[in-house]
């Protein structure tokens, strides 16, 4: 009997308890442990057979970690089988998240008994494959096609009591998984219980599963799981019960051989790596209970708000007691929002906005604030200056952080006569709701003091990444640079409305100029005219088609009208028509006679001076590592998450191809398309920016 499984035999009821920490992922060894304590429990002549976990949890999955290596028997489908096939009454106790192989253990099991907390569900198409051990066989059998289907595409978790009133769960008991198992196995064998396989219920009717695959592809913008998790349903519906397990395994391994499962555990594994930073082992970061907000506009007040909600005290600093209010008016409308979807009472809200914010108009206010983040006008002068009172009223040891989205932190941080305690913090819009932080560290910043943004990053939910200081950091870094490869291919021939059909097609829920209307154009339009005004390099293609519309008041959904026209109350999208005159006219006026581009080169186009501009940012140290730039590009620029990222998307297409394409593209525009210096050596070496993810592990 392996460790990972013990087994111990309680008069008439023997007991698998799982105790592979830290979430009983059922690896070869817990297979294993399974079958043979099934096996013995059959030899010791026990009535009944308890399975449970050990620990924080039942088990929460298969281990992902096997993924992509040779499969290890025995396999999980026949583990389960093997259960069910068992003479004896099989009781699965649950707490924790019993999720995919696990939900599929217990789907297994005779009898499911959990406690009130358990969550249970059938995650698998969320990275990338989808229930492979019998759970779209069972699962349609005991809660019919229509709840299954949902259960299954979606891949959320459920709670226990939803669990029960579907009919996954038998019961709910408070207590100890062990003692409320074993409880229930007593009940049973007294009570001459029949052993109950969910095999041998009836198939579930049928639907018209082509409409329904259709219709879940569309609405995974090409993620092909969960579509392919409806066919295993319909297996399910129109094969016996071992026939539909043998089509589920075989669209199971067709879906494990894809890109999409390499980009979404890409994804998986990389939210979690992203936040150890090996340089932070051991720093212990600042208390922090009491954060002051400086400014409270979109930004301001969407801070504020996620501060709010992780249980931080609040002081919400504005010029006047108008703004004041206006700024906590906004905290309150954000606050409804959760209110109404439930996520915290009426009691909840009336604390959080009449006890725990409070609004000042003085800096004094901000005297025992543990951490301050201004968000205030993106001017260095403006910012320079709000330091410097935060730098004469702020306690010893306060944080003092910026949330600016480019000016340079260390200049910041040089106005104040603290500057190992001052750090970037860059929120996402809105800032309540967007998982994305860079972590600006600049020069001077101490490593106790980037901990605290990491730990304050972790209390408010969200995905920190470090970024090292430049314009734009990570994120907006690299935006700027393919949102301008997408201006010269409008210049050169290509409209607005291709690149954004083609990048939809490629996944993003919204093509660029989409977003541009979306953001509003007019913060695009600034950006532009401060790096003009700081001058241009003269080699630079200057795109201006944007600004002609910006000179018309036409910012985009704000305005209803930007790339497209907006009906009022509605974000259906209709092309502008004057966008392709001014197209046209810039076009004419540079003698660019236009071209036409295929779906293909656009997306190879976007994507390539994507893949370039994030190899800089890595190369020069600004990032980590590649993953951290996937992390920014899927947290904060809707990048779809079956890529994986934009560098993990590289490796996968082929690292010497994209630098063919720079190349040949730098024959038109050698200086737009200056190939990376890390993606040339990577090509030199054959190796991979995955390569470097794992030696920077
Ligand atoms: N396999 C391997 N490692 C796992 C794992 C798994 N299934 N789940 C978590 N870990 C690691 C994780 O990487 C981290 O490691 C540590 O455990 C704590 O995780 C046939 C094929 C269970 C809700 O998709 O959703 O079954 O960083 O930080 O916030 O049909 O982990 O410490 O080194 O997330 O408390 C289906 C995935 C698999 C569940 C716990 N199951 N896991 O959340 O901790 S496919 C899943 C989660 C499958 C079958 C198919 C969450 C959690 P490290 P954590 P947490």
């Amino acid at each position: 009997m392996s460790d990972a499984i013990r087994y111990e035999l309680l008069g008439d009821i023997a007991v698998l308890a799982a105790a592979n920490p830290p979430v009983n992922a059922l690896g070869q060894a817990v297979r294993q442990g399974l079958v043979d304590g099934i096996e013995r429990a059959e030899k010791d002549g026990a009535k009944a057979v308890l399975i449970y976990g050990e620990g924080a949890t039942y088990f929460a999955g298969a281990d992902i970690k096997e993924f992509g290596k040779p499969p290890l028997a025995p396999w999980l489908p026949d583990v389960c089988t093997r259960i069910e096939a068992s003479p004896l009454i099989v009781v699965s106790a649950l707490h924790g998240t019993a999720l995919g192989g696990g939900l599929e253990v217990a789907l297994g099991s005779h009898y499911r008994i959990a406690v009130p907390k358990a969550r249970v569900g059938l995650p698998e198409v969320l990275i990338g494959v989808m229930p492979g051990a019998g759970g779209t066989q069972r699962l349609p059998r005991l809660i019919g096609v229509e709840k299954s289907i949902e259960v299954i595409t979606s891949g959320r978790q459920i709670g226990a009591k939803e669990a029960l009133d579907l009919g996954i769960l038998d019961r709910i008991e408070d207590g100890a998984p062990r003692e409320i198992g074993l409880a229930y196995a007593r009940e049973l064998i007294d009570a001459g219980a029949p052993r109950r396989a969910v095999s041998d219920m009836p198939a579930p009717a049928p639907v018209d599963f082509d409409a329904l695959y259709r219709d879940v592809l569309k609405a995974g913008r090409g993620q092909l799981s969960p579509a392919v998790a409806v066919r295993g349903i319909q297996a399910a519906c129109e094969l016996p019960f071992a026939e539909g397990m043998k089509r589920e395994r075989e669209l199971f391994m067709e879906l494990m051989a894809t890109d999409q499962r390499q980009g979404l555990i890409h994804a998986f594994f990389g939210e979690r790596a992203v936040g150890k930073l090996p340089e932070l082992e051991g720093v212990a970061p600042r208390e922090v209970h009491h954060v002051g907000v400086i400014g409270g506009g979109t930004m301001g007040a969407g801070i504020a708000t996620a501060a709010l909600l992780a249980g931080l005290n609040v002081t919400m600093l504005e010029m006047t007691d108008d703004a004041a209010q206006a700024a906590k008016g906004r905290i309150a409308g954000n606050l409804q929002g959760a209110l109404k979807r439930g996520k915290i009472s009426e009691d909840r809200f009336t604390h959080l906005t009449e006890v725990a914010l409070r609004t000042d108009t003085n800096y004094l206010s901000l005297a025992d604030a543990d951490l301050v983040i201004e968000a205030v006008f993106e001017d260095m002068e403006v910012k320079k200056q709000v330091f410097g009172k935060l730098d004469a009223v702020c306690k010893p040891g306060a944080v003092l952080a910026t949330n600016t989205s480019y000016l340079d932190v260390n200049v910041i941080a040089q106005a104040t006569s603290r500057p190992g305690d001052v750090i970037g913090l860059h929120f996402f819009s809105p800032a309540h709701v967007m998982k994305l932080l860079e972590v600006v560290v600049a020069d001077a910043t101490a490593p106790d003091v980037v901990a605290t943004g990491f730990a304050l990053g972790k209390r408010l939910g969200k995905i920190s990444v470090r970024a090292g200081v430049c314009d734009g950091f990570i994120g907006n870094r690299i935006l700027a640079v393919y949102r301008t490869a997408a201006d010269h291919m409008i210049l050169d021939g290509a409209t607005p409305f291709q690149i954004d059909d083609a990048l939809e097609e490629f996944g993003f829920a919204m093509g660029p100029y989409a977003v541009g209307d979306l953001a509003g154009l007019d913060i695009g339009w600034a950006v532009r005219k401060r790096r003009r005004a700081e001058g241009l390099d003269p080699r630079a293609r200057d795109a201006g088609f944007a600004d002609r519309l910006c000179e018309g008041g036409n910012f985009g959904q704000k305005t209803g009208k930007g790339f497209y026209i907006y009906e009022k109350g509605s974000r259906a999208r209709v092309p502008n028509p004057d966008v392709m005159q001014h197209i046209e006219a810039e076009r004419a006026a540079k003698g660019i006679t236009p071209r036409t581009f295929t779906k293909d080169e656009i997306v190879r186009r976007y994507m390539a001076a994507m893949v370039n501009e994030a190899a800089k940012v890595v190369g020069e140290g600004i990032a980590r590592r590649p993953l951290d730039v996937d992390m920014v590009l899927l947290f904060g620029y809707g990048f779809p998450r079956y890529h994986g990222g934009p560098l993990k998307w590289a490796d996968m297409q082929g690292l010497p191809g994209l630098l063919d394409d720079i190349r040949a593209y730098a024959k038109e525009d050698a200086f737009f398309w200056q190939p990376a210096p890390l993606l040339e050596t990577l090509v030199t070496d054959n190796r991979t920016f995955d390569d470097l993810n794992k030696e920077s592990a």
